[in-house]
């Protein structure tokens, strides 16, 4: 990403994009320059109008990821707060209006259902995008079940919600997993877990998500170890034994029951929300799953704009600024 030379670039293969149906017609090589002309018009638009950035920067390729794997809006991509949105409005035929992000008459800076049908909710309060799935999900059930009574074949249809792990913290999300979890419907709640809230996310949530970023080093760590054993001459006897010792101590020191799972989710991950190839294959496997699942997703706040990056708490939400170096203007 060319954080500091935009200006004058050409946006080539997002202009081409009017629907998910454009997105998923992308190749796999074409895929990051997509993701580098997504992060420069959010980010040429922002400067100038203000808005949401650093948490829009770092869910580019989680996004694109999703509009290739589920059909919305035959599906529900629901956001959390939705002030995370705008490359979803970017993908969903709100490329050539986007200059009027947040102007009276303009682009709204969260989803509105009056915007477009991919918009499932007129969102702005943090932490209710589980219940609002789960919510969708039990009125298209019943639909469902009705069309296959009076032997018609329903679509199937599937609801994912996206919540950041400072929404998360927020009692509301609580009641949705513990319903959910009951009720043990198909919701897919992807966690983008980038450590931030506005500022730095604290408190014990914040810490038991860190135990399970390291649960997934620790099965990294497995597969590497395992593939490493099958290929010495032998390992089943003393080496074998001696490596799944360590193994056992290792795993100790990282793995913790999963909250998740004992509430009755699939836990999942945690992914690295930036490499779009491994969100879409585990996406895919989720999206045929029978139960709830959660879908830990680790992505970096502001990515690919380096000011951001570095200060993403300023720029949660800003107002215009100088590409250039970040420079916001002064208000007296
Ligand atoms: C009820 C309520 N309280 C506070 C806020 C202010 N607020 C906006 S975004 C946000 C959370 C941001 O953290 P996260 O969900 O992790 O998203 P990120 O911006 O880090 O991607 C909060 C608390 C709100 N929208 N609603």
């Amino acid at each position: 990403m060319k954080s500091f030379q935009m200006t004058g670039d050409l946006i080539t293969i997002l202009s081409k994009i009017h629907s998910p149906a454009d997105v998923k017609k992308i190749s796999e090589k074409e895929l990051d320059e997509l993701c580098d002309e997504i992060r420069k018009r959010i980010i040429e638009t922002v400067a100038k109008n203000g808005g949401h950035l650093a948490s829009n920067l770092g869910v580019v390729e989680l996004t694109v990821s999703l509009h290739r794997v589920f059909d919305s809006p035959e599906d529900a991509i629901i956001f959390d707060v939705s002030h995370q949105c705008y490359t979803h409005k970017l993908l969903t035929g709100r490329y050539s209006d986007f200059s009027s992000l947040r102007k009276q008459g303009g682009i709204s800076g969260f989803t509105r259902r009056l915007e477009s049908p991919h918009d499932f909710f007129d969102n702005g309060h943090s932490s209710t995008s589980i219940s609002q799935g789960l919510g969708l999900l039990t009125a298209w059930d019943k639909i469902e079940k009705e069309q296959r009574e009076s032997g018609r074949n329903p679509k199937n249809r599937k609801v994912v919600a996206v919540i950041g792990d400072g929404a998360l913290t927020g009692g509301l999300a609580y009641e949705a997993l513990a319903h959910a979890g009951q009720l043990s419907k198909n919701l897919i709640v992807i966690l983008n877990d980038n450590q931030m809230s506005i500022s730095p996310n604290n408190g014990a949530i914040s810490r038991y998500l860190s135990t399970l970023t390291m649960t997934g080093f620790y099965q990294r760590f497995r597969y590497f170890v395992d593939n490493l054993v099958d290929k010495i001459p032998n390992s089943k006897n003393h080496i074998g034994k001696f490596i799944y010792r360590i193994k056992r101590a290792v795993k100790g020191m990282f793995l913790s029951t999963n909250f998740f799972a004992d509430l009755g989710f699939e836990y999942v991950g945690p992914l690295d929300g930036h490499n779009i190839k491994e969100l879409e294959e585990n996406l895919r496997r989720v999206r045929r799953l029978p139960k709830p699942v959660i879908v830990h997703v680790l992505t970096k706040k502001g990515k690919g704009y380096s000011p951001a990056e570095n200060d993403p708490a300023s720029f949660h939400g800003v107002g215009p600024f100088q590409i250039s170096d970040g420079k916001m203007e002064k208000f007296d």
